[in-house]
């Protein structure tokens, strides 16, 4: 057994269109437990180191001024293999290529907006898990 845990972001659009709802129901569904939870507004600086390595893509401009344009909701969320389960139940980053049922097939509209991040590896996990939640909020 892997019992792992993973960083997710509900993104600014599926907060602002009364979404993160049923998007907590989904993630909670699908056998997820809800380890520390924050609503919060990032910053241009933070969207920036958020998304860093992201930086010299054509799309980092637009995706750091989407991150910030209204409130997010952070979550640490663990499970048996969270990254990969949590990465099939978001679906597709495109969701025009995303799976029925998932996150991004019932609550995206695009690929710009896709309503949900979650950390893609292990080391990802523990670095975006790190800079939004302290030790104490992890325990
Ligand atoms: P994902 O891990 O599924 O969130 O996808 P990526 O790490 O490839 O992309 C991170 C974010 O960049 C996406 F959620 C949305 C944004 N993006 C765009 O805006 N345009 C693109 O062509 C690709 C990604």
């Amino acid at each position: 057994m892997n019992l792992e845990r993973t960083f997710a972001i509900i993104k600014p659009d599926a907060v602002a269109a009364g979404h993160a709802g049923e998007i907590l129901a989904a993630v909670e569904q699908a056998g997820f437990r809800i380890v520390a939870m924050r609503m919060t507004r990032l910053t241009e600086k933070q969207a920036q180191g958020f998304y860093a390595v992201h930086r010299e893509r054509p799309f980092y401009a637009g995706l750091v001024k989407f991150m910030t344009e209204g409130p997010v909701i952070v979550m640490a969320l663990e499970r048996e293999d969270a990254i990969a389960k949590l990465r099939e139940v978001m679906g597709a980053t495109n969701p025009a290529n995303a799976a029925e049922g998932t996150i991004r097939k019932r609550f995206a509209a695009s690929i710009e907006h896709n309503c949900i991040h979650g950390s893609d590896a292990p080391e990802t996990a523990r670095q975006e898990l790190g800079f939004f939640f302290s030790t104490a909020e992890l325990l």
